[in-house]
């Protein structure tokens, strides 16, 4: 808990954002006072084995123009989620249903909750970097 009331946590790349990320932060926010948002450093995505085509300042930019998120930090590491825990007396930590079961959240069960939502169908960044570059490559 803070000042706010109930603290939510969620962690992501949060790329080319779509409906997905915003009915996931949507639904993190209805689960408690006060979303925090741990946004991946572009450094992160590296060793994720991911490359944002949006650079970490600007995700960071879009997600704090999001009514539902109340702060942006940086996820620089897998091993900083207790860290977080602690530092900002989270009370759950929610993530989409892919991650269910993953050691990096379960291992947080002795700080905090741990909710897991379902995954909007139909949409992912991945997805929509393939669909427009098959688009581009019919319109020749
Ligand atoms: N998500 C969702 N529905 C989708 C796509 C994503 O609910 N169609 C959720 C994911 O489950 C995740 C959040 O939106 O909780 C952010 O997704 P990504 O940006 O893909 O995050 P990811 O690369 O999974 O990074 O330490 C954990 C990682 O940083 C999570």
């Amino acid at each position: 808990m803070n000042k706010h009331g109930k603290v939510v946590l969620t962690y992501g790349t949060y790329d080319l954002i779509h409906i997905g990320h915003i009915k996931l932060l949507k639904r993190a926010k209805e689960l408690g006072d006060y979303l925090i948002v741990a946004v991946s450093t572009d450094e992160f995505n590296a060793i994720k084995g991911k490359q944002s085509y949006i650079s970490y300042e600007d995700r960071k930019y879009i997600l704090e123009s999001i009514k539902y998120v109340d702060l942006v930090i940086p996820e620089n590491c897998w091993e900083q989620k207790i860290e977080d825990v602690l530092k900002y007396n989270v009370d759950v930590v929610v993530m989409g249903s892919d991650w269910e079961n993953n050691p990096n959240f379960e291992a947080l069960r002795e700080y905090c909750d741990v909710t897991y939502l379902s995954r909007t169908e139909g949409i992912s960044t991945t997805k929509i970097k393939t669909d427009l570059g098959a688009k581009k490559l019919i319109k020749k």
